[in-house]
């Protein structure tokens, strides 16, 4: 029997991956000061273009958008140009990348830039910035109608500039507790007009930028995450099931090219979510190609997705800790553990 992890897979008629392991998204805050990927970064990315496709760190659409410290962007010339030169290495070496876009929301800090803190409602996260604990999280301010357009058009405008940048297409960040995901749950959205209260009203934020940034780049260049269990910067709350079961219907009429959970561990499941884990919860009610991940071993994804769990797996800390990912998997090579003292480095 072929072994499915390691052949391709056809995305839609736009993009074929050459095997079903992605690289998942992995913040590294090791972006110079203008936020530009650097010649470490290009050949980070480089290393790992074997897999079926990277997904790159999450990547600011905008100024207010920054919650960590060097995390890259995409919103200026100097950005779409040192991306430009991660994704010809990918591509030179015939890898294909997706950029993630990313905007932090209330867990934004104005250390980083000019202006408010915006998220759905005026409701603010406990705790401080990583690896600069002296930054403590403020109140943010809820977003006004004209706030909310403009981060539409923003996100539509960052996928143009993965785009220009030689990205092969987007992963819409709409997990993990940032500002997508903020209007997705309860425990951060209380609007009472047409962005909240209501499932519908709760996703409509994240529909109009999947439509803004369809329309930009492509339905199949365009893919989300999301976190359907609250489980990071964010407490769960029964109603957000609702939002959810609103939301995937929703997608899948849009022909995306996947949708991804969004967790760390997905054996996690969750009472909100009648017990299930993210991806069983996904499954249930996305009819779409699906990306699991959350602490799968290349023996346990393989095992799921031959039991058609998810179509595709994200592989996060190991290939952090092993560059040559895929070549240790397809020859039995021994893998390195993973630790998180890896993270001051990029190798
Ligand atoms: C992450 N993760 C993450 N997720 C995301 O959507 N965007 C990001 O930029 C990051 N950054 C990030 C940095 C680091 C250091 C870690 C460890 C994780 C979450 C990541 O994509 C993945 O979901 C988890 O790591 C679980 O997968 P593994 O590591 O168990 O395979
Ligand atoms: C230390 C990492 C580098 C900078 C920040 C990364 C931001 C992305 C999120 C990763 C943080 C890990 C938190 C794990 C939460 C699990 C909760 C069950």
């Amino acid at each position: 029997m072929t072994n499915a992890l390691l052949s391709p897979f056809k995305l839609n008629d736009t993009i074929t991956l050459n095997n079903r392991i992605l690289m998942a998204p992995l913040t590294r805050c090791m972006s110079d000061e203008d936020l530009v990927p650097t010649q470490a970064s290009v050949d980070y990315y480089a290393r790992r273009a074997d897999t079926g496709l990277i997904i790159s760190e999450a990547t600011i659409i905008r100024p207010d958008g920054q919650g960590y410290p060097n995390t890259p962007g995409l919103f200026t010339q100097k950005q779409i140009q040192g991306w430009k030169k991660v994704t010809e290495a990918v591509h030179a070496k015939k890898g294909k990348i997706f950029a993630q876009l990313w905007h932090v929301g209330r867990v934004a800090h104005p250390h980083f830039f000019d202006g408010d803190v915006l998220a759905p409602s005026a409701i603010g996260v406990e705790g401080s910035v990583p690896r600069m604990r002296e930054l403590t999280y403020i109140t943010p301010k809820p977003a006004t109608l004209d706030d909310i357009k403009s981060l539409i058009a923003d996100f539509a405008k960052a996928a143009e500039n993965a785009i220009e940048a030689g990205f092969d297409g987007v992963e819409i960040h709409g997990a993990n507790g940032y500002l997508i995901d903020q209007f997705l749950h309860n425990a951060a959205n209380e609007r009472t007009d047409q962005y909240g209260q209501t499932p519908e009203n709760m996703a409509r934020f994240a529909l109009e930028i999947v439509d803004a940034v369809t329309a930009a780049v492509g339905n199949d260049r365009t893919s989300i995450r999301l976190s359907p269990g609250a489980y990071f910067n964010m407490t769960e709350d029964a109603r957000d099931k609702a939002v959810f079961d609103f939301l995937l219907p929703q997608l899948a009429d849009r022909k995306l090219a996947y949708v991804h959970g969004g967790i760390f561990d997905d054996s996690m499941q969750f009472d909100t979510l009648e017990g299930k884990t993210t991806s069983e919860y996904l499954r249930a009610n996305y009819t779409g190609t699906l990306v699991g991940v959350g602490s799968y071993s290349y023996d346990s994804a393989k095992v799921a997705i031959e039991a058609d769990k998810f179509d595709l797996i994200a592989i996060g800390r190991p290939i952090i800790a092993n560059p040559d990912y895929i070549s240790k998997v397809t020859s039995g090579g021994t893998l390195l553990e993973y630790s998180d003292e890896m993270l001051t480095e990029l190798v």
